[in-house]
């Protein structure tokens, strides 16, 4: 009779709780059983609140009067794209992309311009006035539906311009629904589209380089965002680029060419000031990869009083005395990408990493120094077998991780994962909407898809319950009530998310915990400064953001 994997034990607390029928799954499992298991872990949970508006963009006006086209005026539009329900709704108004504050900072002076994203469910986009060029971001994941504003603008007889990572690694599929699609880097290209279509000259495609300094490029116009909406607006970049190239990641995209680039710390610092938030969100790939720089870049930061968090690969500590700068620099959090506990998935897909026998460690450097940690898993690899869940979960809740992201293994279009899953002919199907990292669309080596899936979603329930966040609090009992504060506000509030973010009320609530944090953080900083070492600061870990 075979076993159930180990993690199905936890799938249905219902199951877990009825000492009987839990000796039978234990021990006289069927696979008839097992997919029962299975399927009830399928069905949508209590927890898995997922409102329509979260789930479906909304309706737009198809047939409507409008006016003419305004000249020289431009809308940046950011699609709409559907929620994990398993997931935090939070995360999505964390902070903004950058890309469309990007563009608009290097549109030319005799144009207007306003900002549109739809995942801050205002309603349909506007198109009065029509504006006469319309600039859409496009993602895989929401390659649908940008294709369908698109639709809706060139009806109204507006020009649609389509850029961002999907028009890259897809440019035949885009081009049919673009007056003009913009490859690769486009705050260069983005005042010679402008011109064109002024001019009516505007051609199909235009190709920005990665490779040319970015530093003398304008700062994003984030004074076009609506700061009520976000928890921070200062989304802020410092590096491009990566010194891996993991086969899965975005990164390795057959024809992205993103050479290593660094800005200057000071300007870096100049933007955050600029946008008068007390907490910055750094969207680098990884700003760990060149330490030094990253010593330099917190040399500028610790005068600001700010709080920020940024993502890392755990080779930055490698070098404890960063870690030590960072955290002198109010650092609150780090966003790990630990990938796999197995060595072997990470020798696989080429990532430079220490091994995972030593990431315990690691993080409990960062904890030493006050900085919370956010891992981030892969779930699906081919040398992952059903155990992976149970021990990655296990792992997170042992070194006490105050956060974690799950994704499913996504081959995106354009990558060696990609070309290897073709190859091998295991993709499930094509339907870009459903590489969210959510969906597994591809046959896993040592699981089913639905054993894949059901584990995913297994993960998620774990780390957001009740015992789960007590058994990952701060050791320090000073931290222990903002950590509370923020794991229930994040991880425990979907309901409370989706009303929050349609009545504009994200940055009044989630607001004061960040500056509490803040606050603590600098007295904490204070403590840190004046000890030689972590432990004779007496540490907080800073369970903010
Ligand atoms: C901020 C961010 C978010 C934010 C905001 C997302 C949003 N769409 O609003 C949040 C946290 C909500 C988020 C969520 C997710 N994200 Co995200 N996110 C990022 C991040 C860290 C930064 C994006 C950014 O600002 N980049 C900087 C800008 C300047 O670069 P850019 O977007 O490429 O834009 C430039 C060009 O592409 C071009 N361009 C772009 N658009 C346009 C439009 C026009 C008209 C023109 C002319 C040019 C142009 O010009 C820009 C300037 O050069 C990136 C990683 C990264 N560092 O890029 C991941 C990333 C985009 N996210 C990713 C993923 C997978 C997700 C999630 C699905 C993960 C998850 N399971 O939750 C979700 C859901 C989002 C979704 N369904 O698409 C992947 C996408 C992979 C892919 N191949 O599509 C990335 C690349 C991360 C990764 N390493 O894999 N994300
Ligand atoms: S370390 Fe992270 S950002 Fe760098 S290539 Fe690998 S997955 Fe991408």
């Amino acid at each position: 009779m075979p076993r159930p994997p180990a993690w199905c034990f936890g799938l249905d607390r219902r199951v877990a709780r009825a000492d009987t029928l839990l000796g039978k799954v234990l021990h006289t499992t069927t696979e008839e059983d097992l997919e029962r298991i299975l399927e009830d872990a399928r069905r949508p949970r209590r927890r898995s609140f997922l409102p329509r508006a979260l789930r479906e963009p909304p309706a737009l006006p198809w047939g409507v009067e409008a006016g003419p086209v305004r000249e020289r005026f431009a809308l940046l539009l950011n699609p709409f794209y559907p929620k994990d329900p398993h997931a935090s709704f939070g995360k999505h108004v964390l902070t903004p992309s950058l890309a469309l504050t990007s563009l608009a900072a290097a549109t030319p002076p005799d144009w207007s311009l306003r900002y549109w994203d739809e995942n801050l469910l205002q309603g349909p986009p506007p198109f009065e006035p029509v504006p006469q060029v319309v600039g859409i971001t496009v993602h895989l994941t929401f390659a649908r539906r940008a294709f369908e504003l698109a639709r809706f603008y060139r009806g109204l007889g507006s020009r649609v311009v389509l850029g961002g990572l999907h028009v890259l690694s897809c440019p035949d599929e885009c081009a049919p629904h673009a007056d003009a699609l913009a490859l690769g880097e486009g705050a260069q290209v983005w005042p010679e589209i402008l011109n064109d279509a002024a001019a009516g000259t505007l051609r199909p495609r235009y190709v920005g380089s990665y490779r040319r300094p970015y530093r003398d490029d304008p700062a994003p116009r984030r004074d076009l965002l609506p700061r009520r909406d976000f928890l921070t607006t200062t989304s802020v970049i410092a590096t491009r680029g990566c010194h891996s190239r993991c086969g899965f990641c975005y990164l390795s995209t057959e024809g992205l060419h993103m050479p290593y680039q660094l800005q200057d710390p000071e300007r870096v610092a100049a933007e955050i000031v600029a946008d008068r938030q007390p907490y910055a969100v750094f969207i680098d790939n990884n700003l760990g990869s060149r330490p030094e720089y990253l010593a330099r870049l917190c040399q500028a930061l610790a005068p600001l009083e700010r709080i920020w968090s940024a993502a890392v690969s755990i080779d930055v500590t490698d070098h404890p005395d960063v870690v030590r700068q960072m955290a002198l620099a109010g650092c609150t959090g780090v966003f790990v990408g630990f990938e796999s506990l197995q060595p072997r998935n990470i020798v696989d897909q080429r990532k430079k990493s220490p091994s995972p026998a030593d990431y315990a460690r690691r993080v409990a450097l960062f904890h030493d120094h006050g900085i919370q940690v956010n891992g981030s898993f892969v779930l699906g690899f081919d040398h992952d077998r059903p155990e992976v869940f149970e021990r990655t979960v296990e792992w997170v809740e042992a070194n006490r991780l105050e956060c974690a992201t799950f994704h499913v293994l996504t081959p995106y279009p354009g990558t060696p994962l990609f070309r290897q899953m073709e190859a091998e002919d295991r993709l499930l199907h094509r339907d870009w909407s459903l590489y969210d990292t959510s969906h597994v669309v591809f046959r896993p080596r040592h699981m089913t898809p639905e054993h894949l899936a059901a584990g995913y979603a297994w993960c998620y329930e774990q780390l957001f319950s009740h015992a789960s966040i007590w058994r990952r609090r701060p050791r320090q009992a000073e931290a222990v009530l903002p950590y509370l504060a923020m794991s229930y506000l994040y991880k425990r509030s979907n309901r409370l998310w989706a009303f929050l973010i349609r009545r504009r009320l994200t940055h009044a609530v989630w607001g004061p915990l960040v500056e509490w944090t803040r606050r603590r953080h600098l007295r904490f900083r204070r403590r840190l400064a004046a000890a030689p070492g972590p432990a004779a600061a007496a540490c907080v870990v800073s369970a903010g953001v």
